[in-house]
């Protein structure tokens, strides 16, 4: 029996999502958010130390870390599908977009999320010093890492209509989450159209749909 541990406004969207598109059975065991500190309850480390989402059980094993859930589900009841064929440059593409979501396309959307929030998490007298501080992290490091990292992908997706190739895979799911994140809280639009396009059309697939409803719709948080 597979059981999703699905934290509100999480990464574990895309599990949902991913086990609608297979087609599997699965039960959702829900947890919220601490309303003040957005961190996950302490519950969630019963299911694994981190306490993290995503984490999903099947039978008695704990499984956790998005990409390696999507790895685990694909492989073992995908059946070929949502992967490219081992040794093919498409599946050369699919691992690449699977470790890139959370290796190197989340780092600066979470530091965005910390820079812009900084100011008003501290006392009223360090306002303005925390103020310059964010303002100065933003405008030199994060914003210009952000744009470096929107224009290729807006680059990425003109070469094919999916990140690996023709096909949806599950790396789409897993590129959705910084997408989604990107056009949250990082000012991407439909200035960059391939990326809008892609946002359109993973929204409109019935399975993204019904993952919706299953984990409740909202904004990708971090
Ligand atoms: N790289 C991990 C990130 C896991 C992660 O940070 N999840 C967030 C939710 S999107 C979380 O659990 N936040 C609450 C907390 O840290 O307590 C993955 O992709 O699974």
């Amino acid at each position: 029996m597979i059981t999703v541990h699905h934290l509100n406004q999480s990464r574990s969207q895309r599990v949902l999502w991913l086990l609608e598109e297979l087609g599997l059975d699965y039960s959702v065991t829900r947890y919220e958010r601490d309303p003040r500190t957005m961190l996950a309850p302490p519950s969630l480390r019963a299911v694994h130390p981190l306490g993290k989402s995503p984490v999903v059980t099947d039978g008695d094993q704990a499984i956790a870390e998005s990409g390696a859930i999507m790895e685990y589900f694909v492989e073992r009841y995908g059946n070929g599908k949502l992967a490219p064929a081992p040794g093919t440059a498409e599946r050369r593409r699919y691992t690449y977009w699977l470790h890139y979501a959370e290796g190197s396309a989340m780092p600066p959307l979470l530091l965005k999320l910390i820079f812009s929030r900084l100011p008003g998490g501290v006392p009223a007298l360090i306002r303005p010093v925390a103020r310059m501080i964010s303002a100065g992290a933003l405008g030199r490091l994060i914003e210009p890492q952000l744009k470096l990292h929107f224009d290729y992908l807006e680059a990425e997706l003109g070469k094919a209509t999916w990140f690996a190739g023709p096909d949806f895979t599950a790396a789409d799911i897993q590129m959705s989450f910084p997408i989604e994140a990107a056009a949250a809280r990082a000012g991407l639009d439909a200035s960059r159209p391939k990326l809008w396009q892609f946002l359109e059309r993973i929204r409109a697939r019935p399975a993204y749909q019904r993952a919706q409803e299953k984990g409740g719709v909202a904004a990708p948080l971090r």
